[in-house]
């Protein structure tokens, strides 16, 4: 590949002169806007053990009062991408989010979409879009983008959740913002009890509300079940996944990024296939080693980590006598719907 000339080459006189006009050249550029064969990538393999999360959370819960958050979170950031721009991905925003006993965290609503992944406790909610959601360890609960959502906390305990949000593309394209809301009134449980039996859903036109969003919560209860007949079922020739779906279009459950739940059956180790979008390993149950990009993490329950794109992830269940439950999120709808996705 022949060399390129360099922003240097170019008399400072003919530089001033371009920066006059707000222009510049492209050719000192642009074998870094399009590397050969590989993109160039800002994210770095990075895991974040809640043994180190944990405690700073309880700290956070001691030294600000929720009033004066509206969510405690910390923000769990990439170091490639520079820790003030807190994004774990491209499009990946992971926190892990705090709520004590009798919190309140006011109803609002923003364009970017988020997913809950519960890590601990019992006796909070969500509320979205009038639907009072309970959160248990495992779930899934989605907030869709323009959707309202509040979150209280009738246990005794601290109650913390993974939250995982589109807003680094969302605030990239300029499109980020909120409104703030008054609490919602609580209508009837919709999505979990009418849509969460894949085969048997309810009659077009019979149903009152046709929710783009039919279903906001994926009990973890349901989606264990779900895996572990799958690995009954298929030969023990790779882990079992399951996606998190719209059960009305069979499509991701929502637009941007995608969540999915593998079981690896006990001892079993795998390597999945370079993929082109970034991609969140949590574990729910179990253990896993997680190797990406040449590093290597050693995961327990409800340790997070990352990988760029690109790359191939090795998993091994470090549980000889059990399996292991990962939840995994990935920009791979966005890819996707962009015509850029690959697998190498
Ligand atoms: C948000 O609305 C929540 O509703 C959590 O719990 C984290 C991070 C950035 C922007 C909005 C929530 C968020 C967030």
């Amino acid at each position: 590949m022949n060399e390129l000339g360099k922003l240097s080459d170019l008399p400072q006189s003919y530089r001033d002169a371009l920066a006059d006009q707000n222009l510049v050249p492209l050719w000192p550029s642009l074998r870094s806007l399009l590397p050969p064969t590989i993109p160039a990538r800002q994210t770095r393999p990075t895991m974040w053990p809640y043994a180190a999360i944990r405690p700073l959370l309880m700290q956070a819960g001691a030294l600000t009062p929720i009033e004066k958050a509206e969510r405690r979170v910390l923000v769990l950031a990439n170091p490639g991408q520079g820790l003030e721009r807190m994004q774990a991905s491209p499009a990946i925003y992971l926190g892990m989010q705090l709520l004590l006993p009798g919190e309140w965290a006011p109803s609002h609503r923003h364009t970017p979409n988020a997913v809950r992944m519960v890590v601990e406790g019992e006796g909070a909610w969500t509320t979205v879009d009038g639907e009072k959601l309970p959160m248990s360890r495992g779930d899934l609960i989605l907030t869709p983008t323009g959707l309202w959502h509040e979150h209280g906390h009738d246990g005794s305990d601290p109650v913390v959740w993974l939250d995982v949000l589109d807003l680094p593309l969302v605030h990239y394209l300029e499109a980020s913002y909120h409104v703030n809301g008054a609490r919602q009134a609580v209508s009837v449980e919709r999505g979990e009890s009418t849509h969460a039996r894949g085969g048997v859903l309810p009659t077009a036109g019979f149903q009152s509300s046709a929710s783009a969003y039919p279903m906001l919560r994926y009990a973890w209860r349901d989606t264990r079940a779900a895996l572990e007949q799958q690995a009954r079922t298929q030969a023990s020739d790779g882990p079992v996944q399951v996606t998190f779906v719209n059960p009305t279009t069979g499509a991701d459950a929502q637009n941007i990024l995608g969540f999915h739940a593998l079981m690896l059956r006990p001892g079993e180790a795998c390597t999945l296939p370079a993929r082109s979008p970034a991609s969140v390993w949590h574990v729910i149950e179990g253990a896993v080693q997680v190797t990406a990009a040449g590093e290597s993490f050693e995961m327990g329950e409800a340790d997070t980590c990352c990988s760029p794109g690109y790359v191939a992830i090795g998993l091994h269940n470090r549980n000889a006598d059990a399996p292991s439950f990962l939840f995994i999120a990935d920009e791979s709808p966005l890819h996707r719907k962009l015509g850029i996705y690959e697998e190498r």
